[in-house]
């Protein structure tokens, strides 16, 4: 367990105690609440994700930077303060320089696995991992977070890649990258706001025993690399299927259209999305968000006892 008490990063007391108590801790990345989910639908469902973890028997650490500090645990107050400044979106590549002006902003899957790998917490939850952009071969846009999934051994627990991305090369290079794609109680990669992607995971586990057991040879192999759990999204909340389909090519179209990119892309397409499903799209996210930090809870607990 390493202690990141010192400058720049700080570890919540609260954190602290409970991983050196050996209980179980989930991580929660903080940009799907400032930059995925609108207003204020991003800071009630980052408080009920809390809640979720903390239902499921774990201690929830939600991180992200405030007055250039990383803050591994962040205290409610603290984020309604980052929910409220409207920060920058936070990948490894612009951490220090956000922390070194003595900025805030919220972390993606990248660095929150980063920050979670520090202090010692083997499990993340978030709604749709980063991967490889759609266009890929004009932009070369591939999220950071496959980069940090290949460095940091953290189980990520997400209803399988972000809607807008290419689902069929994030997994190539998953595999690549040698990061592990286990379904959870499915047999194809889920696609966010829909069950399935029509692309097989690399093997399925339908209890928690199973699942936690499967993580834990991962991480005592010792290669090194994350684990992406995929949960598909419960099948009450899954979004119409011609939905969907019409939305996402709208959506996608208009960001052509505009030049989107970088770190714009993500957010730019889900509120098109949202716009364009009358709601409906953030019905979905939030009911995925709150299933995935339930399993990532039941997954944190059972993991300490495969040990
Ligand atoms: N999934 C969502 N909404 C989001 C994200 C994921 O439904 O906002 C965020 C996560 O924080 C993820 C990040 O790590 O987007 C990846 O962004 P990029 O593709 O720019 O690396
Ligand atoms: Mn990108």
């Amino acid at each position: 367990l390493v202690r990141i008490v010192n400058e720049p990063a700080l570890l919540a007391s609260k954190v602290e105690d409970a991983l050196l108590n050996g209980r179980p801790v989930v991580a929660l990345e903080t940009t799907v609440m400032t930059h995925g989910l609108p207003s204020p639908v991003g800071r009630t469902t980052a408080a009920e994700m809390e809640h979720q973890v903390r239902s499921g028997g774990a201690i929830p650490c939600t991180i992200g930077i405030l007055g250039g500090r990383l803050r591994v645990g962040l205290t409610p107050a603290e984020m309604d303060e980052l929910a409220g400044a409207g920060g920058e979106k936070v990948n490894l590549s612009n951490l220090a320089a956000c922390i070194a002006r003595a900025g805030s902003g919220s972390t993606t899957v990248a660095a929150t696995l980063f920050a979670a790998h520090r202090a010692g917490i083997q499990v993340l939850a978030t709604g749709g991992v980063g991967g490889v952009h759609r266009g890929f071969a004009e932009t070369g846009d591939v999220s950071g977070d496959l980069g940090a999934l290949a460095r940091f051994p953290v189980a990520v627990v997400c209803a399988g890649a972000k809607a807008v991305l290419d689902i069929p090369r994030t997994l190539e290079a998953l595999e690549t990258l040698g990061v592990p794609v286990y379904g959870f109680r499915t047999e194809v990669f889920p696609a966010f706001y829909r069950r399935d992607s029509g692309c097989p995971v690399e093997a399925r586990f339908d209890s928690e025993e199973a699942l936690a057991r499967a993580v834990h040879v991962h991480f005592a192999l010792g290669s090194g690399t994350g684990v992406i759990v995929a949960n598909p999204v419960p099948a009450a909340a899954e979004m119409d299927g011609d939905l969907y389909e019409h939305a996402l090519a709208e959506a996608l179209e208009e960001a052509d259209r505009q030049q989107i990119r970088g770190r714009a892309v993500t957010p730019f397409l889900l509120e098109r999305l949202r716009l364009r499903t009358g709601g409906q799209s953030v019905e979905t996210n939030r009911a995925l968000l709150l299933d995935n930090a339930r399993t990532a809870a039941a997954l944190a607990r059972t993991l300490l006892e495969v040990r």
